[in-house]
Order: C-alpha cells, then sequence, then structure tokens
C-alpha cells in the first residue's frame, strides 16, 4: 500500500518512496508519496480556507476528536510503537513509551479544549471594560524531527487544533510512517476537510514551500540549529510567528556527595538510550574529581553490560543509528575527540548484527576539555564525554560554558548545591537526580540560548504560540 498525503480531505498520490528500517536495511517498511512543491500550495490554501470555521468551532468538537485520537493511539500502542521501533530504530519499548505518551498529550489538550479562557479587567477610563481573549494564530506550518517520530508531532498539532488552527504538517523524511498514521487516526475522527494537511517530502522542496508562502502565519520546527536559522529568517521575512526547537549539549553534573548508583543510572539513560538521539541527552558528564574514578569505572561496566542490537528484538538496551549519514557524523566526531586528545575509555565500534543495521557501540571519552569541539557541538549520537572538574564552582561554570542551553542536570545529596544549581543553571529545564531527557507532557518543553527560539512547548504555556492576543474594548 502506498501511504498517500492528505490534502485538502482527500488522499493524494504522489512518487513512492521507501522507508527502510535501520534495524534491518533489507526490510522496507513501507511506501510513501512524496508532496510536490504544488501539493504543498494547494494544502496551504485548504487550510487557509478551512481556518474561518475552525477556528470558530464548537469546543465539545475539539476536545471529541482529540479525545478519540488520543484514545486511538492508545488501543493501538503495540501497533504503533512497533512502526515507531521499525522507522526509527528505538527499542520496542522505547518505542511503545513514546507512543502512550502521544496519547497522553492528545488526551491533555482534548481536556484544554474545554479550558480555554480570556480576562475582562475595568479600563482606567470610567465606563469601559476590557476583555482580553486568545484567537488562533491561523495557518501554522509544523515541520519535525525525525527523532520522535510520533510524541513530536502530537506536542505540536494537538495544541494547534485546540486553539482553533489550521495545519501543513511536514514531518521528518525518515519517519513518514507514524505521521501518516496520526493524520489518518485524526482524518477519520472527523476533523473537516483542509484543517489538517499531511505534505511528506523534503526540505528543499515542502519545507521551502512552507517558509514561502504568504499564508502561513506561524511556523513551529524542532530539528537543527542551521536550519532553524533559516525557518527562523524566513518567518522575520514575512513577519510570521517563529518557535524552534533545536540543539543540546546537556550537561550532567556530578558531585562527590551524589548516590554513585543513581548517577549512573542518569548518565547512562541521559546520554545513551535511544541511541543518545535526543536534543536533551546528557552528552557532557561533568563530575568532581572525589567522584571521578568510580564513576567513570561505573558507567563503563554498565555500558559493557548493554546489549545493542535490532529494535524490535527482546532484551535490545539500545537499537541501531537512525541512518548512514547520521553514523557518518557519529564517526567524524569520534575521530574528532581522538584527534583532540581525549581518551576512548569504551566503545565507538561499529556492530554487526544478525541483520544489517547502523548499530554502534556506545561510546564513552575522558580527559576531556571544555572546549574540544566535542563539547561544544551536537554531535547526535551515543556518544558522551567526561570533564573532570575541582570542585562544585568549576562544575556549574562548566555547565552553564556552551552555546546551548536546553536541559541540564546534576547529582548530588547536597541541598545546597541542587538549589544553587536550579537557580543557576543556564537552561529551560533542569533535573536533579533525574537524567536531562525525559520530560513531562503537561509542563514548558524548551531552552535558552541557542537551543530554542521563541515561545515555550506543551502543557498550557503551549497557548502563548498557538494563539495571538487581542484586547477589545467596550464603552456601555
Ligand atoms: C525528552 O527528552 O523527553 O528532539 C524529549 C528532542 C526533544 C524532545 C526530547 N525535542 O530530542
Amino acid at each position: 500500500m502506498l501511504h498517500q498525503n492528505l490534502i485538502d480531505g482527500e488522499w493524494v498520490v504522489g512518487e513512492a518512496v521507501p522507508n527502510i528500517n535501520p534495524s534491518d536495511t533489507n526490510e522496507v517498511v513501507g511506501e510513501y508519496a512524496l508532496a510536490s512543491k504544488a501539493d504543498a500550495e494547494t494544502a496551504i490554501a485548504a487550510a487557509k480556507a478551512a481556518l474561518p470555521a475552525w477556528s470558530r468551532s464548537g469546543l465539545l468538537e475539539r476536545q471529541g476528536i482529540l479525545r478519540k485520537a488520543a484514545d486511538e493511539i492508545l488501543a493501538r500502542k503495540e501497533e504503533l510503537g512497533t512502526l515507531l521501533a521499525r522507522e526509527e530504530g528505538k527499542t520496542l519499548a522505547e518505542g511503545i513509551g513514546e507512543t502512550v505518551r502521544a496519547a497522553q498529550i492528545f488526551d491533555f489538550f482534548a481536556g484544554e479544549a474545554l479550558r480555554l479562557s480570556g480576562e475582562t479587567v475595568p479600563s482606567v477610563r470610567p465606563g469601559i471594560g476590557v476583555e482580553m481573549t486568545r484567537e488562533a494564530v491561523g495557518v501554522v506550518g509544523i515541520i519535525t524531527p525525525w527523532n520522535f517520530p510520533i510524541a513530536i508531532p502530537a506536542w505540536k498539532i494537538a495544541p494547534a487544533l485546540c486553539h482553533g488552527n489550521t495545519l501543513v504538517f511536514k514531518p521528518a523524511e525518515l519517519v513518514p510512517g507514524c505521521a501518516w498514521a496520526i493524520v489518518d487516526i485524526l482524518h477519520r475522527a472527523g476533523l473537516p476537510k483542509g484543517v489538517l494537511n499531511l505534505v511528506m517530502g523534503k526540505g528543499s522542496v515542502v519545507g521551502q514551500a512552507i517558509l514561502d508562502s504568504r499564508d502561513v502565519s506561524a511556523i513551529t520546527f524542532t530539528g537543527s540549529v542551521s536550519t532553524g536559522k533559516r525557518v527562523a529568517a524566513a518567518c522575520a521575512e514575512h513577519m510570521r510567528k517563529v518557535q524552534l526547537e533545536m540543539g543540546g549539549k546537556n550537561p550532567l553534573v556530578v558531585l562527590d556527595d551524589a548516590d554513585l548508583d543513581i548517577a549512573v543510572d542518569c548518565a547512562v539513560n541521559g546520554a545513551f538510550f535511544a541511541t543518545g538521539q535526543r536534543c536533551t541527552a546528557s552528552s557532557r558528564l561533568v563530575v568532581t574529581e572525589g567522584i571521578h574514578d568510580r564513576f567513570v569505572n561505573a558507567v563503563t561496566e554498565k555500558l559493557k553490560s548493554l546489549v545493542i542490537d535490532n529494535a524490535l528484538k527482546q532484551g535490545t538496551h539500545i537499537g541501531p543509528v537512525v541512518d548512514q549519514n547520521q553514523l557518518d557524523q557519529d564517526e567524524k566526531y569520534l575521530a574528532v575527540g581522538r584527534d583532540e586528545g581525549a581518551t576512548l575509555a569504551f566503545g565507538g565500534e561499529r556492530l554487526n548484527r544478525e541483520t544489517p543495521g547502523f548499530y554502534l557501540q556506545p561510546a564513552l571519552f575522558t580527559d576531556t576539555k571544555p572546549d574540544m569541539r566535542i563539547n561544544r557541538e551536537e554531535i547526535f549520537g551515543p556518544v558522551a564525554s567526561v570533564i573532570r572538574v575541582k570542585d562544585y564552582e568549576e562544575a556549574i561554570a562548566v555547565a552553564n560554558d556552551t552555546p546551548f542551553g536546553l536541559s541540564s542536570g546534576i547529582c548530588t545529596t547536597s541541598l545546597k548545591h541542587a538549589t544553587h544549581f536550579k537557580r543557576n543553571a543556564e537552561a529551560g529545564m533542569v533535573m536533579v537526580n533525574l537524567p536531562t531527557a525525559g520530560v513531562d507532557f503537561h509542563v514548558p518543553f524548551g531552552g535558552r540560548k541557542g537551543s530554542s527560539y521563541g515561545p515555550r512547548e506543551q502543557g498550557r504555556y503551549a497557548a502563548e504560540f498557538y494563539t495571538t492576543v487581542k484586547a477589545a474594548y467596550t464603552q456601555a
């Protein structure tokens, strides 16, 4: 079956492209239609035409559709989680977990649809009242990455629909399967035609058509810094709203007084699970002298025990890298780290498994310095480095010494240091005795500096991006 694009309520054919399983490159997960520039333009026009009715639609209609989507995603969590694992390479458990999270996000915004609110205040001028209301922004372009094929589309699409926007959705080329499934579910749940349009395909064609359109009022993007900058520039040109979630170089500080087991779990989970392919990954482990050797030994022992194999195989802890390009990038940084003088304490070998895939042993660098490229540039793979520091003061300085600012973690039993770190970490999210990755779906997500731009995502804070505020004055 060829999975088609959804444009103005109709499934539309296009050139078929195979979706390859990174755990078994002989396996085609499915065939997906490439949208053309003209398809993207038709989709934008359809979203524009659908806007007046959808932005004024009844709240029960929105709530009902979002709720149905949540229920169906949850009921099909094994099947969709398997599809996710096959197309992205996360383990089955991670794939199912992410699918459940997508269902929870739809459920949350189904509830939010019944809690939309405004404010009324008296004017400073007697006899006049002021109402502040939130209205839909308009046609929203949604551009998503490959590393969370169902959760990121969910956390952009659900609030966008909840607040009455119409959408043009362009998923990453590597993961059309989950994107198609979510759109199919929402379409069957009863969304009117044109409200949600799916245009799978190339960034240079479909993404560009979204960036170039005068009729797109806002763009939300998660992906690389370089593409994010292009999206921002195009949005400035059109004076449109923009929300960017980009890279990270997240530190996990481990202090002498940390519980070693907790610190090792946080580091291994944060740095290597989901194959390290998370913008929230703990890629810099900033460790004080007194615990350094014990920590490095314990992390290395733990890494030795992890099973790297086919994402669907029972017992696999870490699946393959997503594709050859990403693997090349990971291997490039392994060479960069060695050239810079870091010690490869563990891993970094290509692995052969029963099925041909992009398997890479998790890699841990030690003896690294904060200014090395491996500590400044996002690698986006199962590669982490340890930076040895003298004390807490040096640790927080090193933690903050980065062009990024998404998530920042600390493992300590000291209330004083935990409290100081929460207040002074230059990041949008701070974790104490928890991995830097793995966030709740009902609270704001986003960062500072080069990691994020524009309003936060998720939870009630999502309204900042998906609505525009109106102040209406009435003289009675
Ligand atoms: C998480 O760590 O739970 O692309 C979410 C990413 C982020 C999502 C991370 N936008 O990795």
